[in-house]
């Protein structure tokens, strides 16, 4: 297939790193759009979203991947095994590292599996925006492999020229994906997302991550808009209060940050209503996992 006059390139680039190390916020600079929720909690990202971009002839495939780190519960085993599954499935890995924190024990373990399979990876130092350049070259130093690149995902410094590398080092092939398309993530599935992300940074320390959303209905309404009804889950019924705060007043302030950006998302007006209800252990049902394309046994 030829794009532009030169034979198209097409390939996976799956991210990989340690939690909070800003492998979502780094997908979404390079495909432009947030295809990925971001928030400064640790497993933000539970399962695999693909933001797709082109550079001239080559199509790139980055893979976000949930943090990996060493897991104890079930949904956090089902995360991991989703991350190395999709390096697995990758022309090429990345592994990402936050600059200021450095080599710390889970980016070690990643580098060293992917040494013991044999899988070149490119480094990739992020948060530069964060530390002093003799720490950050010492830091590059302090790990061999055969591409460096030093970026900020947050400011966009360095994003360019590795991007440029990405897409020379895909190989040769016809591309995977219509030429607008950003993602794989169905719209039901975005529209939760987002949710999330704002119950997520709204709930700041409470309630680390007993909370999912599910998109029960979505209704076009004649007029353009769209009404969209979510289901906030909880684990316990003592939560319920933390979710709807005093009178109803963090639910609500989820539901205005959550719908001003659904609007921008699907372009139109969004009517977005909210329910908070109490699914016990969610954790553990095999039907949570199928939705989210994890592996229940992992
Ligand atoms: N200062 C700085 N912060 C960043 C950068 N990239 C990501 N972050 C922040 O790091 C936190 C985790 O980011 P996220 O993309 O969710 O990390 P992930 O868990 O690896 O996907 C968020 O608060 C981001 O805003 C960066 O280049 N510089
Ligand atoms: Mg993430």
């Amino acid at each position: 297939m030829i794009q532009g006059g030169r034979s198209s390139r097409c390939g996976f680039v799956a991210i990989l790193g340690a939690p909070n190390v800003g492998k979502s916020t780094l997908v979404n600079r390079l495909v432009g759009t947030k295809v990925s929720i971001v928030t400064h909690k640790v497993q933000t990202t539970r399962t695999r979203v693909l933001g797709i971009s082109i550079v001239g002839a080559s199509q790139i495939v980055f893979v976000d991947t949930p943090g990996i780190f060493a897991p104890r519960r079930r949904l956090d085993r089902a995360m991991v095994a989703a991350a190395w599954g999709g390096a697995a499935d990758a022309d090429l890995v990345a592994v990402l590292v936050d600059s200021a924190k450095g080599i710390d024990g889970d980016t070690a373990r990643i580098l060293e599996r992917l040494e013991s399979r044999k899988r070149d990876a490119v480094l990739v130092l992020n948060k530069i925006d964060r530390v002093k350049k003799p720490a950050l070259l010492a830091l590059a130093a302090e790990v061999e492999e055969t591409e460096t690149f030093m970026i900020s995902a947050l400011n966009g410094d360095g994003v360019d020229d590795m991007k440029t590398y990405f897409a020379s080092a895909v190989s040769e092939g016809p591309w995977l994906f219509p030429e607008d398309q950003i993602s794989d993530t169905p719209l039901r599935l975005m529209a939760a997302e987002v949710t999330r992300e704002k119950v997520f940074l709204e709930l700041r320390q409470e309630l680390p991550y007993a909370a999912t959303v599910e998109t029960e209905r979505w209704q076009e309404g004649g007029d353009g808009s769209v009404r969209i009804e979510q289901v906030i889950y909880i684990e316990r019924d003592s939560q319920k209060g933390i979710v709807l705060g005093k009178g109803g007043q963090r639910v609500k302030a989820i539901g205005a940050e959550s719908r001003r950006e659904l609007e921008e998302l699907l372009e139109r007006r969004v009517h977005l209503f909210l329910f908070v209800k109490v699914r016990e252990r969610w954790g553990d049902d095999p039907e949570r996992y199928r939705e989210w394309g994890l592996d229940f046994d992992a």
